[in-house]
């Protein structure tokens, strides 16, 4: 990453920005996070509801059961998106409503749920964007063997094929797979997540076969869907500093090693067609690759519309010195067990970042945005690119007259904003951003702890409230200018 000439305020809080015409402004959420009905209508269990019911692998036992409720709430949910003027809306499909045991019988209870969500937001003029995987694999899937699996691959082609036919006449944007660096690192290597193993060979197979899903329904969804989709892939981003250890060394060794397992090992076979060398190097203690078959980075590497960026903030990293006890705040703390760095987890450590922080204790470092599309622009120069998550959690509470002021939030999204602004006037052909998120919902490990919305959800009534950084945020999408 390269160190840019700022403009504007060097502390990002420019106003007055005037955003592109064509520019998207929407807003994301997830099926796990927000739907609820987790019994309902036929959906089948998925490695969440089960890792949620595991003593604890989630702040205070929450699960998705109910979550938002958005499953029933789906038209209120609606109409505050219209209201808010959000011009997108990017959601995900849970598998297990789709196919409940990932292979087999198509619920179309689970089609129909979908197909009226994209029908509702066509209808006031909001551009459907689906995810077809953020998390929820079947569990017999996982039963199976789970993402390590190859046949994963084969059950999530067919579940893309259903897909495309059932609602590709009418989404704007595919996506296949959101942040496959939390399946496989945190899922299969850290544990931190669903399906909670801790497994480092099984972690680099589960990376490679969640490349081969994406090539494999890209293909799929290409097939069957008949209107005229965009297709793309969301991946987050570690955007690295390098510090040198108590013996004045490895800074750039440290932010190459991780750089490796956390990036490239995704935008390698996706948009170059090969895993980078040295990443195949530092890991070959873990395991010889020999999962990658013939043929198989051909099909990983299909062209795709646009790159989704989710980006939060930056790490800090630096080789170990093998006295000092060794930091691992890699800001994935929860319920952390093994490793999410195989091969490098005993070489590099994670230093603390500067403040100020998030309440899910990350720093705040709008700059990392536009050094990190500027990053991606100078990597991958004709690669269209959108920001497909930003945003913060903080502890919100609730004014006396029922508004929800969240003045952290809404600096840190103009901040942010800002960022992206300064990218886009760099030449960077960004073409839009969702806020994550549009409701408060479950955050993973944390539970119903960690609020991310720009509308407040009371978990008792499910009541909506939308917060001053949710106000702001409408005001940003229906005037394309960032509000003082
Ligand atoms: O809530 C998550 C989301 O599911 C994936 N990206 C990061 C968000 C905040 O942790």
């Amino acid at each position: 990453m390269t160190t840019t000439q700022r403009q504007g305020n060097p502390d990002y809080r420019d106003s007055g920005l005037v955003f592109p015409e064509d520019f998207t402004f929407g807003s994301a959420t997830a099926s796990y996070q927000v739907e609820g009905a987790a019994h309902e209508d036929g959906r089948g269990a998925s490695i969440w509801d089960t890792f949620s019911r595991i003593p604890g692998k989630v702040w205070n036992g929450d699960t998705g059961d109910v979550a938002c409720d958005h499953y029933h709430r789906l038209d209120e949910d609606l109409d505050l998106m219209q209201q808010l003027g959000l011009g997108a809306y990017r959601f995900s499909i849970a598998w297990p409503r789709i196919q409940p045991t990932g292979t087999g019988a198509i619920n179309q209870a689970g089609i129909d749920f979908y197909s009226r969500l994209v029908d509702g937001l066509l209808e006031r003029g909001i551009r459907p964007v689906a995810t077809l995987y953020h998390w929820d694999l079947p569990q017999p899937l996982e039963d199976a063997g789970g993402w390590p699996a190859r046949a994963t691959t084969d059950a999530f082609e067919r579940y893309a094929e259903i897909m495309g036919a059932a609602l590709g006449d009418r989404v704007h944007t595919w996506t296949t797979l959101n942040e496959p660096w939390c399946s496989a690192y945190l899922g299969y290597g850290q544990g931190g997540h669903a399906p909670g193993r801790s497994e480092p060979a099984a972690a680099l197979a589960a990376v490679h076969h969640l490349n081969l899903a994406h090539g494999r329904a890209v293909q799929a969804l290409r097939a069957t869907s008949t209107g005229d989709p965009q297709y793309s892939i969301t991946l987050n981003f570690h955007v690295l500093r390098g510090l040198p250890n108590s013996r004045g060394e490895g800074a750039s060794e440290a932010v190459r090693r991780i750089d490796a397992l956390a990036n490239r090992a995704f935008t390698g076979p996706l948009l170059r067609g090969a895993y980078p060398d040295d990443l195949l190097e530092d890991t070959a203690s873990v395991t010889d690759w020999s999962f990658v078959h013939e043929g198989d980075l051909e099909t990983i590497n299909q062209p795709i519309d646009v790159l989704g960026v989710n980006y939060y903030s930056t790490a800090t990293v630096r080789l170990w010195d093998g006295v000092s006890p060794r930091q691992q705040n890699d800001g994935h703390k929860a319920a952390a067990g093994g490793t999410a760095w195989p091969g490098s987890s005993e070489v590099v450590e994670f230093v603390e970042q500067p403040g100020p922080h998030t309440a899910m204790g990350w720093n705040i470092a709008p700059e990392g945005l536009e050094e990190l599309l500027l990053s991606l622009r100078e990597q991958f120069p004709d690669q269209p690119l959108m920001v497909t998550e930003n945003g913060a959690a903080f502890d919100d509470t609730v004014a006396a007259d029922g508004t929800v002021p969240d003045p952290e939030r809404l600096d840190y999204l103009r901040r942010h904003f800002t960022a992206a602004h300064r990218a886009l006037q760099a030449g960077v052909d960004l073409r839009g951003y969702f806020v994550w998120s549009l409701l408060d919902n479950f955050e993973w490990g944390y539970g119903y702890a960690k609020r991310f919305g720009i509308v407040r959800v009371d978990f008792d009534t499910l009541e909506r409230t939308v917060k001053d950084s949710g106000r702001w945020y409408g005001e940003l999408a229906r005037t394309r200018v960032m509000p003082a």
